[in-house]
């Protein structure tokens, strides 16, 4: 730990310390810019007495431990969001029950489907956005200041839309969203855009981020994954990127480095994946050959990072990185 205090990154994160991150140290002879913890899956598919799989799921700090939005498919299949809480951001106590949201207006009270959130601290609260059921998937937004009563605001788009991820802050006075517009079903297409909104209810200003890339580990569909990471040099974006094989989609993760005062204009690029479905519990399970990453815990002073994601569209885990070694190797490995 002592090491880790000492160590000052390359390229400064804009953001606050959290010197108790989830963290182990790379693997003793590996290069790797992102490696999983060693213990992984970090949530089994059955730690609740009725679940099916608990995976692409948010974890934030939260008053001097951590707290997370679950996604959490029950042995119904159905698919919907818990409340979670932790001391290490590794052992999770989940809620049996789902969120029990609290709406402005009951004609948005239907439940269809819930999934895949995030969760951000914006300037006075945690926001939590999702995959949300309402005449097709669109994006919900809500909040919540100590996850045990949620507040659920508005959907963010018309129907159809995936993977709805805010920024940390405004830019440029307004509350800025990564969102892709998709279809019904699978999707077998997906570009990133960027909406902006002066009050998280009206969404507009839209623009282009960037799309899938032909022949490569991104060349079905990309989407963003956890809340970008501010660097002085360019929002930090993981997201994931899709292929389409013999045996169906293949979901990996990549980075990308975004303009801090118009993050649809992309710095840099990965060409290769970071991290990509290799493990056991990340080729089998539910859907077999996905990674896909939801949140990342951030300590600024030394730059390490904690990235949560789905495996196998079945369990939890967790990997690591610094930072500026993500941005650094960014620089050599970019294709735009
Ligand atoms: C996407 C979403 C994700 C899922 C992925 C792989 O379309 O439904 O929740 O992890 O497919 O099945």
């Amino acid at each position: 730990m002592e090491s880790q205090r000492k160590r000052t990154p390359s390229i400064d994160v804009i953001g606050d310390s959290l010197p108790n991150i989830p963290w182990e140290d790379r693997p003793p002879g590996s290069e790797a810019v992102v490696w999983r913890y060693s213990r992984n899956p970090i949530i089994p598919r059955d730690l609740l007495p009725r679940s099916n799989s608990i995976f692409n799921s948010a974890a934030v700090a939260h008053d001097g431990a951590f707290a997370g939005v679950f996604r959490v498919d029950d042995t119904r299949r159905l698919m919907n969001l818990h409340a979670g809480h932790s001391r290490d951001g590794i052992t999770w106590e989940i809620e049996p029950e789902p969120i029990a949201w609290q709406f402005p207006d009951e004609e948005l009270a239907g439940f269809v489907h819930r999934y895949d959130p995030r969760v951000v601290w914006l300037e006075d609260r945690y926001y939590v956005t999702w995959c949300n059921g309402y005449h097709g998937p669109t994006i919900g937004i809500g909040y919540t200041l100590d996850f045990r009563s949620f507040h659920f605001l508005e959907n963010a788009y018309l129907p159809y839309n995936r993977n709805g991820v805010l920024f940390p802050r405004r830019i440029h006075g307004k509350y800025a969203m990564l969102s892709r517009p998709s279809d019904t079903g699978h999707t077998p297409f997906g570009d990133i855009f960027y909406s902006e909104s002066p009050d998280m209810v009206h969404w507009g200003r839209h623009r282009f981020v960037m799309a899938p890339r032909a022949w490569t580990w991104q060349s079905t569909k990309v989407g963003a994954g956890p809340i970008p990471i501010e660097t002085t040099e360019g929002w930090l974006l993981i997201y994931h990127g899709v292929l389409t094989s013999c045996n169906g989609f293949v979901y990996s993760m990549g980075a990308a480095l975004l303009d801090l005062d118009q993050p649809w204009q992309v710095i840099y690029r990965s060409a290769p994946y970071l991290l990509s479905p290799q493990t056991p519990y990340e080729n089998v399970g539910d859907v077999p050959n996905v990674v896909f990453p939801c949140a990342a815990l951030v300590d600024a002073p030394t730059g390490r990072v904690a990235i949560y994601y789905g495996a196998a569209d079945t369990v939890t885990g967790l990997a690591f990185g610094y930072v500026d070694e993500i941005v650094e190797w960014l620089k050599h490995n970019s294709e735009l």
